[in-house]
């Protein structure tokens, strides 16, 4: 099952809340949409796998997926594959974490979620 995106989800305070075990969709546009923001929460420690794809559109090497903790810092980092896959997998400390999905480059559709 996919959970669509409510906009605006632009930015870290924004972000749509990821139950665990579902997957997210949504739409990156450029210039109008170029961030979309996901929150997720860990009850206990856990090794987390966070995967993105670009489903249509293009493809850009300079587009990323951040995985960021709960004040907004960097954690881990990945621009997409040539088959527009970006994936980060880390052990988190319980917590809130943050997903953000940046394209600069042309629209796309977006599809993720996490695995644990
Ligand atoms: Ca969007
Ligand atoms: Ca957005």
């Amino acid at each position: 099952m996919n959970l669509d995106e409510v906009e605006p989800n632009d930015v870290l305070n924004q972000a749509n809340f990821l139950p665990a075990g579902l997957h997210a969709k949504g739409i990156l546009t450029h210039p109008g949409d170029k961030n979309d923001w996901w929150k997720f929460t860990l009850s206990q420690s856990s090794e987390v796998d966070v995967w993105w794809h670009i489903t249509g559109g293009e493809i850009a090497s300079y587009d990323y997926l951040c995985l960021r903790d709960g004040a907004g810092n960097e954690i881990a980092k990945d621009s997409s594959d040539d088959q527009g896959y970006f994936q980060v997998t880390v052990y988190l400390p319980a917590g809130t974490y943050y997903i953000q999905l940046y394209k600069d480059g042309p629209s796309g559709f977006a599809v993720g979620g996490r695995i644990r």
